[in-house]
């Protein structure tokens, strides 16, 4: 009897237990998360970043900038998202962000197309989007506030530039220049500028045989591998334009391990794109010609513009962040000391 009556105390305890536990937490799941992400971070300007990826040195500097520009300190509840390399995932972080009734949305589009409908919802929901480093492709430009990055096809035109100077000043001018691309994610736009850019300059110069563009997607693996495609094709490469660093390291290996020299005093140029630290290293030795830079610090330049906004001032619907063209004369030691990626 005394047992049996035990037994049923403790049957009664644990479904009390158990009522509890989901009123509690049952409650919780039923809030709306939204109002979850307001109720924690009070006065804070609750801001969602879509990520592309992790694809390069230069991306995740550009992640460590904006992780320190919205932070408590400076007022933000930041709501991350890395996307890795992905549309949809992008897309699925939008939509979150929107359904958590962010205040702002920032994104880097992996590529230009693609994003009318999610912008719209966004834009229904009257969450201001601002795009970072990457652009769209949008009839409707109301569909984003403004567009803090680079400009692109400048970056391509001041390579092509470069090339220019260059072989005049080791008398080449006239004759064959014998070069290969490599491109970054297809359809992005650093892809698509850095390409266009290069290439009106390229038109001018009837001796500049493109023999071969083809997409590394922005990575060292990648870099390497085509570029060993392009030496078993081409005996005769005398430039390689690579889109960003991590490619250009890849394809300086695949160039070494087919004999074959780089750099300054090489049998191979080397033109590359973002200056990170170890790329500037390999400028400063004579590995890589030249690169011209991408500035990854795009939080500070994100943080003035929501300044602007919460002002209630207009803004500029692009930003473009301050960049320079590195070569052995202008890379100093000083300048490798200060460089934080
Ligand atoms: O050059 C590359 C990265 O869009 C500027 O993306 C960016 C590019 C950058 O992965 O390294």
């Amino acid at each position: 009897m005394f047992r049996k009556r035990s037994y049923s105390v403790i049957v009664v305890g644990i479904f009390l237990a158990m009522t509890l536990a989901l009123l509690f937490f049952g409650s919780r799941l039923f809030t709306d998360i939204g109002e979850e992400a307001h109720i924690t971070q009070e006065n804070r300007i609750v801001v969602g970043v879509s990520q592309l990826g992790s694809e390069s040195g230069w991306r995740t500097a550009n992640t460590e900038s904006v992780q320190n520009a919205f932070t408590q300190q400076h007022g933000y509840f930041l709501i991350f998202n890395n996307a890795r390399q992905k549309q949809e995932n992008q897309l699925k972080a939008i939509r979150s962000f929107i359904s958590q009734r962010v205040d702002y949305i920032i994104f880097s589009p992996v590529v230009e197309t693609g994003w009318e409908t999610v912008l719209q919802e966004a834009k229904q929901a009257g969450i201001p989007v601002i795009l970072m480093d990457r652009n769209v492709d949008v009839e409707d430009q109301s569909l984003y506030v403004t567009c803090v990055g680079s400009n692109f096809v400048e970056e391509g035109e001041k390579a092509g530039h470069w090339l220019e100077g260059e072989l005049v000043r080791q008398r080449k001018s006239a004759q064959p220049v014998n070069i290969v691309i490599l491109t970054g994610t297809e359809g992005s736009s650093s892809q698509i500028g850095r390409s266009a850019g290069f290439a009106t300059v390229a038109a001018r110069h009837a001796n500049w045989n493109i023999l071969e563009e083809k997409c590394a997607e922005f990575t060292s693996t990648k870099g390497k591998e085509v570029m060993k495609g392009f030496l078993r094709r081409y005996p005769n490469i005398d430039v390689v334009v690579s889109q960003n660093d991590d490619m250009t390291f890849g394809a300086i290996e695949a160039v070494r391990e087919s004999g074959r020299t780089v750099g300054v005093d090489g049998d191979i140029m080397i033109l590359s794109f973002d200056a990170v630290r170890g790329a500037l290293n390999m400028v400063a030795d004579g590995t890589i010609n030249v690169d011209i830079e991408c500035n990854p610090n795009q939080g500070e330049y994100l943080l003035k513009v929501i300044d602007m906004l919460e002002a209630g001032e207009t803004v500029e619907k692009k930003y473009y962040v301050e960049e320079d063209v590195f070569t052995i004369e202008n890379v100093t030691q000083e300048l490798l000391q200060e460089r934080t990626y």
